[in-house]
């Protein structure tokens, strides 16, 4: 799928702005601004709770320069299920939240003319949908009602309220661009490339598609100044590029080549990187060398926008990831807005691209594979590759976040086993493939030895042997012993400690920052133990927003910046730990 652009055969017609809104069960029309989450835009309890459809309109009126262009409606993601009318009329549906989906709409949208376009959203969560809401009247971290007996015989339910099984804020609407864009009417529809390095030169292997199958295409490669260093002629070829500048992780030179395609009266640029990623032995390799994963696990999360996306707060955190000395994190627990992969593109952050598959797990009550269908889950993942897969910056694909491999292994092990060939199967660059795991009876588990790299979320010293440091440390050291006669890299992919901003504690208690701290040095010191630990990734950046419950004051505290970027001690302990390098070099 090719990210729309602006050239002097496309353009870009932006339907953001402010749109009318009103939730199904009334009739009062009320504006929202788009893109953004609607959570948080209103001042009323409702758009936190509220729970089925609601609905998005707009008029608009494209320019008559577009009449003989073929015009296509995207939408950059909708939270979670969205139907799209034009003027009254069905045109498409799309499930799942946090993926682009688009419509050719060249017959339903003349140029000149007024049009309605409205988008029906629904944000309801439940067993089938990723992620995972629970259909039981519970939330993550919420209790089972014990003690009242109208819940629990279930004359008293918590129905119409949104039941997240998982630890973030159910942010839902039209959450990323709205934009028609239009290319000639024989267009280019995908271009693939694939890079490899042999000696000091760079390998290009390209790939294009066209909307009528012809061959009749130019593929030139400029460099970063613009010039011309190499093309080719054909929908497919091999381009060599001698004395090649790589793509490498900040702090070096993230180098960028840009491939210039035409085809007819279409053109398109691509950015792309020649870099390669690769898995021996208990090594993570870029261009061949050793890698270390240092880098908190983000959200998509902010005060007002909620889960909308905001390219300037991004442009802010990938700075503040340069500030801390990281190089990486993981997209948990979504794929983000394709800004975010431009930027990592830019700066040279890798990126651990990850599915909303979060949720799976019901503490061993529930089977969860005999609920969701992996045919639904393997759709999203080819869309994801589909999208992704250009993006240098992106260097491993996350199947799903913290699924029970525990009491139904082998029932896990077929399903993520599945998803794991679909990946390598579909993605050009046959990237590694993990899926991330929960804290559980790691002896049970058949799954995450199954994967190319272990990624492990570890909270010992927090959910478990609270506060008790070095026992935790012990605890883990255990673990990690476990792990490293499995023969493969591994990464802690979520270890971490709530602190609330400011508090402060002479003896390191939870909560405080200088707990915080502690609890960060204790895990980092168990990891300098072992040579096959790969990546650290502290849980989580900056602090984010949840469901309410008795175990969030406001949200969840492990960030090492406030959730408005201030930051806390542990970030200083990590920028000064992560000065060191510790890897690549
Ligand atoms: C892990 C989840 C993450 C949570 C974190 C926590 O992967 O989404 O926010 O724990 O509890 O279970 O802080």
């Amino acid at each position: 799928m090719l990210y729309p652009i602006q050239n002097r055969a496309r353009s870009i017609v932006s339907l953001d702005g402010l749109w009318d809104f009103r939730f199904a069960d009334e009739d009062q029309w009320q504006s929202v601004y788009v893109p953004a989450s609607f959570n948080n835009q209103f001042a009323e309890a409702k758009a936190r709770k509220y729970s089925g459809f609601v609905e998005y309109r707009k008029q608009f009126i494209l320019p008559d320069t577009l009449e003989d262009s073929r015009r296509v409606l995207r939408f950059g993601a909708v939270t979670h299920n969205a139907k799209v009318f034009i003027d009254g009329s069905l045109i498409m549906e799309h499930r799942g939240g946090f993926l682009p989906f688009e419509c050719d709409v060249t017959a339903n949208v003349c140029c000149g003319v007024e049009h309605t376009l409205s988008v029906m959203v629904d944000n309801r969560i439940d067993n089938h949908t990723f992620p995972v809401g629970n259909e039981s009247g519970t939330y993550f971290f919420g209790s089972d009602n014990p003690g009242i007996p109208s819940v629990e015989h279930g004359k008293l339910k918590l129905s119409g309220t949104n039941l997240p099984n998982f630890d973030f804020f159910n942010y839902a609407g039209i959450t990323r661009s709205v934009i028609i864009y239009s290319t000639p009417l024989e267009f280019i529809s995908d271009i693939t490339i694939v890079t490899d390095i042999v000696g000091s030169d760079g390998y290009v292997r390209y790939k294009v598609e066209t909307s009528d199958g012809s061959d009749n295409i130019s593929f030139d490669v400029l460099d970063r100044d613009g010039v011309a260093v190499s093309s080719a002629k054909g929908c497919s070829g091999n381009i060599v590029i001698e004395n090649a500048q790589l793509w490498n992780p900040w702090p070096q030179d993230s180098y960028l080549y840009r491939a210039r395609v035409a085809f007819r009266n279409d053109s398109y640029e691509l950015p792309f990187g020649i870099r390669t990623v690769s898995v021996e032995g208990n090594r993570f390799l870029v261009n061949g060398k050793p890698f270390y994963f240092k880098g908190p696990g983000k959200h998509e999360d902010s005060f007002i926008r909620g889960r909308g996306v905001d390219v300037c707060l991004e442009m802010k955190d990938i700075n503040l990831f340069h500030w801390l000395n990281a190089n990486s994190f993981r997209t948990s627990h979504y794929p983000y807005d394709e800004s975010m992969y431009q930027l990592c593109d830019r700066e040279g952050i890798l990126i651990v691209d990850e599915l909303p598959a979060v949720g799976l797990n019901f503490g061993g009550n529930k089977n969860p594979y005999s609920l969701v269908t992996s045919n639904y889950h393997g759709s999203l993942l080819r869309d994801m590759i589909e999208r992704d897969k250009n993006h240098p910056c992106v260097v491993m694909w996350s199947l799903g976040n913290e699924p029970d491999t525990e009491h139904f292994p082998e029932d896990a092990f077929d399903y993520w086993h599945s998803l794991y060939l679909i990946a390598h199967e579909n993605d050009p660059q046959s990237r590694p493939v993990t899926v991330v795991c929960c804290q559980n009876d790691y002896t049970k588990d058949i799954t995450a030895k199954s994967m190319d790299v272990v990624c492990l979320n570890r909270y010992y010293g927090w959910y478990n042997l609270c506060g008790e440091l070095e026992i935790a440390g012990e605890a883990l050291e255990e673990e990690l012993k476990f792990w490293e006669k499995i023969g493969k890299p591994l990464i802690l992919s979520e270890y971490g400690a709530d602190a609330i901003p400011g508090m402060h504690s002479t003896v390191p208690e939870m909560f405080s920052e200088e707990f915080q701290v502690e609890y960060l040095k204790t895990m980092n010191g168990i990891l300098d133990k072992f040579d096959f630990i790969i990546g650290e990734q502290p849980w989580n950046f900056a602090d984010f927003d949840t469901q309410q419950g008795p175990m969030r004051a406001g949200g969840n505290h492990k960030g090492l910046f406030s959730r408005d970027r201030t930051p806390k001690m542990a970030a200083y302990y990590v920028k000064s730990r992560w000065s060191n390098n510790l890897d690549y070099v």
